[in-house]
């Protein structure tokens, strides 16, 4: 490598929002994955936007700063394309940083429909969204911008709990009930869904298929991407991406941790057999920095965005 090839500051520096550009790890404005900050939508095809929201968390917060740690932990990757995909995103597509959402945290009513409004005017100016989180209450408004869009979609959840206990209250924010709500609103066909690294309990999954974490670590991950993609087909599909869904041991820092989850290579190969589907968007959420001290959560938290932006260009948009 020639000293002369270091730039930086190409968060705001670089010119082309498509390409590999080298950089010290530890230097430069952090954008995630040295991607251009900008507003500007045009030609764009994958906008990656921060959600800082953690007010709907029932038992640890802090998740208001994932978006900035997992941006962080994002520049620890190797400036290659990425391991284990036959496609570079990166360089043949065009990702942005679209920044974080703006909202008063005094108004934790207004949330919803300020979140909802901020995803609506990217996806349907073109590009898919993929969100940092923010606790996974998030999910709820992205979910019902898609659905304007879309119509009902197919969905892929990652988690250690369902998020589907009852809740008709539609004044509650809470990052437990927004699945329960989004399958009555009919955001969401629970027929054609599923949930994967279950292992909480609750006896009415809404009609939603359920691969639990004892199933993933029975019938082993390349079983589990079969049956997940037997499921989904070719519809539309949202991937949602709990971090919680990872076993303590792999993601310490999150609100409400449960053990007996999936390892990091299980999600790895799970997300990456599962090239081909039709995902129009994801998210990350739950990466809590307050209790990840080793900050191994949000390294486990900058990899699975990494491999969501490559299932996204892995199916219809691929290389
Ligand atoms: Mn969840």
């Amino acid at each position: 490598m020639l000293e002369n090839e270091i730039e930086v500051d190409v968060a705001i520096t670089r010119t082309s929002q498509k390409g590999i550009t080298l950089e010290n790890n530890f230097a430069g404005v952090v954008s995630f994955l040295r991607r251009v900050y900008t507003k500007d939508l045009t030609g764009v095809e994958l906008a990656v936007t921060g959600v800082p929201f953690d007010m709907a968390a029932s038992n640890r917060p802090g998740t208001r700063f994932g978006p900035r740690a997992i941006r962080a932990a994002s520049t620890l990757q190797p400036y290659d394309t990425p391991y284990g995909w036959d496609i570079d995103p990166l360089s043949d597509h065009n990702v942005i940083d679209y920044g974080d959402v703006a909202f008063d945290f005094g108004q934790i009513s207004l949330f919803p429909g300020v979140l909802e409004d901020h995803i609506a005017g990217i996806i349907n100016a073109g590009p898919g969204t993929l969100a940092l989180g923010g606790d996974h209450y998030i999910t709820f408004p992205i979910l019902r911008a898609y659905a304007k869009k879309f119509g009902p979609m197919s969905m892929i959840q990652f988690d250690a709990h369902s998020d589907t206990w009852v809740d008709d209250d539609p004044n509650r924010i809470d990052h437990g009930t927004m699945f329960y709500k989004a399958v009555k609103e009919g955001l969401i066909d629970p027929k054609t869904s599923v949930q994967v690294g279950i292992r909480t309990s609750n006896a009415d999954t809404l009609g939603v298929n359920i691969i639990d974490a004892p199933e993933v670590h029975r019938i082993g991950p390349a079983a589990v991407i079969d049956k997940i993609k037997g499921i989904v087909g070719g519809n539309k599909t949202y991937v949602t991406f709990d971090i919680d869904c990872l076993d303590p041991a792999y993601a310490p820092g999150t609100g409400t941790p449960v053990w007996g989850g999936l390892t990091s290579a299980q999600a790895a190969e799970i997300l990456r057999g599962l090239a081909g589907i039709n995902m129009v968007g994801g998210d990350i959420v739950e990466v809590s920095p307050s209790y990840d001290a080793s900050e191994a959560t949000a390294i486990a938290g900058a990899h699975v965005a990494t491999e969501l932006m490559c299932l996204y260009f892995a199916g219809a948009r691929g290389a």
